[in-house]
C-alpha cells in the first residue's frame, strides 16, 4: 500500500479538464523556451501540478509570462486569488483531498508576508505546498528605482523557514529547474509541509543562450517509503498482543480507503477502544462500537479519557500530541506507547508545535499506513472477541435557542444519504453531532489554529472533489469566514461548487471564553467578557459578502424552522453548480465540556 499520498487522486477526475474552460489565453504559438522563467514553467508542469494558485507581482511577471504564453495557462492552470493567504489556503485544501501538492505563487516580500499564517497552518497540519516567490533582481544594478528596492530583501525565504521544509533562491535556470523539482519532491515526501522556491526576477528574465539540457524528471522526485525494520513490529505486536485495555490514538493519516480499513480490522483485532482527533481527518469510523465516544477537539470526550487512563498499552498513529492528552486526562497515564510517526524528521528549533516530549516504549518511524498492515500481519489471526459498545447518540437539542447543535442536525438530516466531506468545522462543533464513515468524511482543522483558513482552505478541498460526487460542505465561525471570505471569489469565479454554512454567533466567541477565565480567576466581573470580541452594531450581512463574491447568499436564519429549508435551497444551488453561504445565527456557545474547561477558575 502506498503511503505517500493516496489513490484518491487517481479516483478523482484531474479537475483540470474541468476547468480548462475558464481565463483561455489566445495562442500565443511560442514552442521553445527562451527565457529563465520558461524553464521554470517546463520544471512546474514536470511536477504535474494541475494549478497555481496566485495574487500576482511584477516580482514575478517573467514567470507569469510563461505560464501563459508558454504554457498557455494548462499544467499548471492559473487559479487566480484575492488575496495571498487564500492562495495557500487553497493549496492546503487541495492537499487535504489528494495527499498532493498544488502550487502557489506570491509576490516579493509582501506577497509573501500575506500568505505567513496560510504557510504556517499547513505546516502544522503536515500538508504539501509548493511555493513559488520572487525577489526583485539580486543583482542591485538591475534594479528599477524605489520599488525594486523596496520589494528585494536579503534572505527572503527567512521569512518562512520556521514553517517551511526547505526553500531556496536558485541563481540560474538550471539550478531553477533542480529547485522546483527538489520543492516538489520534499514537499511530497513524508512528512509532508509546505516549501518555498524564491526566484530572482532578473533570472526568470534573462535570454536563454542556449537551450536547457533535457532531464528526466520524474527520476528526480523518486517516492520515498519508510518501513520500520520486522523486529519492532514484532515487538510492538507483542505489546500489543498482551494489552488488557488497548487504546489506539488515531491521529495524522492518509485518505485512503484500504488504509482505513486496515485500521478497523488492526483495532478489532486487539478490541481497541479508538479515539479521534478534530484537529485532523477522519481517521476511524466514529459510529464503530470500539470508537470511544465523539471525537473532541483541545477538550477529549469523557469516554476517551476514561480509555486513555484504563489503558495498558496505547498504539499512537502519528497522534498530534501524545504529551498533551496524557496531561489533559490528568497526568495519571501508565500506559506503555507505541509510537508509529515519522514526524521527528521535521522539527526544527523555531517551531514548537512538536508538543511535548512524549514517553515511548517503541517507536516505529514509518507512517501508520505501512505499521498498521504489518502489525495486523504480525498479531496474526484471533477469534472473534465481544466488542464494547459506547453510545453513539446525536446530541440532544435544547428547546427555544437556535444553537450549533441545531444547525448541525439540520444540516445533516438535509444532506440525508449524500455522500459528504465537511471541509471544516466550527470552533463551537460538537463532534458527536455528525458520523465520520470514510476517510473523506471529514478533512480536519486548519493545523496551525490560524483563523481565517477555513474558506480557502474549503475552496481547496472543494476544487480537489469536484466531479468527485461528494459533496462539499464546510462549517465557518463568523469570525473564520469574515477573515478569509474573499477566497469565495476564485471558487464562484472557476466554477467550484462548495456550501459554506457559518455558525454566527456574531463574536470572537472563543476570546469571550478566555476573558470569562480571566475574570474568574482575579474575580472580576465576567458579564464584561463580551467587550472587544462582539461583532455586532452594526451586525454584518455574511449572506451579503458572499454574494459580492458572486456566491449565492442565504440568511440570516433565525429560526430553527428556517433551517431545514434554506439548507435545501442552498444545496439545490450547490448542486446546480454555484457557491452557496447560509448565514445561521446561533446563541453563542461552545459544548459544556469545552466550556468547563476554558472558563475553570484554576490554572
Ligand atoms: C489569525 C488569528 N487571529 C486571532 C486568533 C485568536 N482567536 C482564536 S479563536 C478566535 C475566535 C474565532 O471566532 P469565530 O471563527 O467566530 O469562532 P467562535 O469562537 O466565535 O465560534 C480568535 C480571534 C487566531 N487564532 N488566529
Ligand atoms: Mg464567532
Amino acid at each position: 500500500m502506498a503511503s505517500s499520498g493516496n489513490d484518491i487522486a487517481k479516483t478523482l477526475p484531474t479537475g483540470a479538464e474541468s476547468l480548462s474552460a475558464f481565463d483561455r489565453p489566445v495562442p500565443a504559438r511560442v514552442n521553445a523556451a527562451g527565457f529563465g522563467s520558461d524553464v521554470v514553467a517546463d520544471a512546474l508542469r514536470a511536477t504535474d501540478i494541475p494549478y497555481i494558485a496566485l495574487n500576482p507581482g511584477a516580482s514575478y511577471r517573467g514567470l507569469h509570462d510563461s505560464l501563459v504564453n508558454y504554457l498557455g495557462n494548462e499544467r499548471p492552470q492559473m487559479l487566480l486569488c484575492l488575496h495571498e493567504e487564500s492562495a495557500v489556503a487553497i493549496a492546503q485544501g487541495y492537499a487535504k483531498v489528494t495527499g498532493k501538492a498544488m502550487a502557489a505563487a506570491v509576490h516579493s516580500n509582501v506577497g509573501l508576508m500575506h500568505a505567513t499564517m496560510a504557510i504556517f497552518n499547513a505546516w502544522c497540519d503536515r500538508m504539501p505546498v509548493v511555493i513559488l516567490g520572487a525577489t526583485g533582481p539580486v543583482d542591485a544594478v538591475k534594479r528599477r528605482p524605489w520599488i525594486d528596492w523596496i520589494h528585494t530583501a536579503r534572505d527572503q525565504g527567512a521569512l518562512v523557514r520556521g514553517y517551511t521544509k526547505w526553500d531556496d533562491q536558485p541563481a540560474s535556470p538550471t539550478a531553477a529547474r533542480e529547485a522546483v523539482l527538489r520543492a516538489n519532491w520534499i514537499a511530497n515526501t513524508a512528512p509532508r509541509g509546505p516549501t518555498y522556491v524564491n526566484l530572482d526576477a532578473e533570472m526568470q528574465e534573462s535570454t536563454l543562450l542556449e537551450p536547457v539540457a533535457p532531464i528526466d524528471a520524474k527520476r528526480f522526485m523518486p517516492p520515498v517509503e519508510s518501513a520500520a525494520p520486522a523486529e519492532l513490529i514484532m515487538q510492538a505486536a507483542n505489546l500489543l498482543r498482551s494489552a488488557k485495555y488497548p487504546v489506539i490514538l488515531a491521529g495524522r493519516v492518509s485518505r485512503n480507503i484500504d488504509a482505513w480499513n486496515a485500521r478497523i480490522t488492526l483495532a478489532e483485532r486487539l478490541n481497541a477502544r479508538v479515539v479521534t482527533d478534530l484537529k485532523i481527518g477522519a481517521s476511524f469510523p466514529t459510529d464503530h462500537p470500539l470508537h470511544a465516544g465523539a471525537p473532541g477537539g483541545t477538550v477529549l470526550c469523557p469516554e476517551a479519557i476514561k480509555a486513555i487512563r484504563a489503558a495498558d498499552i496505547i498504539l499512537s498513529l502519528d497522534w498530534v500530541d501524545i504529551a498533551g492528552t496524557i496531561k489533559n486526562v490528568g497526568g495519571n497515564v501508565t500506559a506503555k506507547f507505541v509510537q508509529v510517526s515519522v514526524d521527528h524528521r521535521l522539527h526544527n528549533g523555531w517551531s514548537m508545535d512538536y508538543q511535548g516530549l512524549p514517553p515511548v516504549d517503541v517507536f516505529l518511524a514509518c507512517e501508520p499506513d505501512v505499521a498498521v498492515p504489518a502489525l495486523v500481519n504480525a498479531l496474526g489471526p484471533a477469534g472473534p472477541r465481544a466488542v464494547q459498545s459506547g453510545t453513539k447518540e446525536f446530541p440532544k437539542l435544547a428547546d427555544g435557542k437556535l444553537t450549533v447543535d441545531h444547525l448541525a442536525d439540520a444540516l445533516r438530516r438535509t444532506i440525508g444519504e449524500r455522500p459528504a466531506s465537511l471541509t471544516h468545522v466550527s470552533l463551537s462543533w460538537n463532534g458527536a453531532s455528525w458520523h465520520f464513515r470514510h476517510p473523506l468524511d471529514y478533512l480536519g482543522s486548519d493545523g496551525g489554529g490560524g483563523v481565517g483558513g477555513g474558506p480557502g482552505i474549503s475552496v481547496g478541498a472543494a476544487l480537489a472533489l469536484k466531479g468527485s460526487g461528494r459533496f462539499p460542505v464546510a462549517v465557518c465561525g463568523d469570525g473564520d469566514f469574515l477573515m478569509g471570505v474573499t477566497a469565495l471569489w476564485t471558487a464562484a469565479h472557476y466554477r467550484i461548487p462548495l456550501l459554506i454554512v457559518v455558525a454566527n454567533n456574531r463574536s470572537f466567541f472563543n476570546d469571550e471564553l478566555h476573558q470569562e477565565r480571566v475574570a474568574r480567576m482575579r474575580n472580576r466581573p465576567i458579564e464584561n467578557r463580551w467587550v472587544g470580541q462582539r461583532i455586532s452594531e452594526p451586525d454584518i450581512d455574511l449572506a451579503g459578502m458572499a454574494r459580492a463574491q458572486g456566491a449565492q447568499g442565504f440568511g440570516p436564519v433565525t429560526t430553527v424552522s428556517d433551517l431545514a429549508p434554506t439548507f435545501e435551497k442552498a444545496i439545490a444551488a450547490v448542486e446546480a453548480g454555484a457557491v452557496a453561504v447560509v448565514d445561521v445565527r446561533v446563541e453563542p456557545g461552545y459544548t459544556a465540556a469545552t466550556t468547563a474547561e476554558m472558563t475553570r477558575k484554576s490554572e
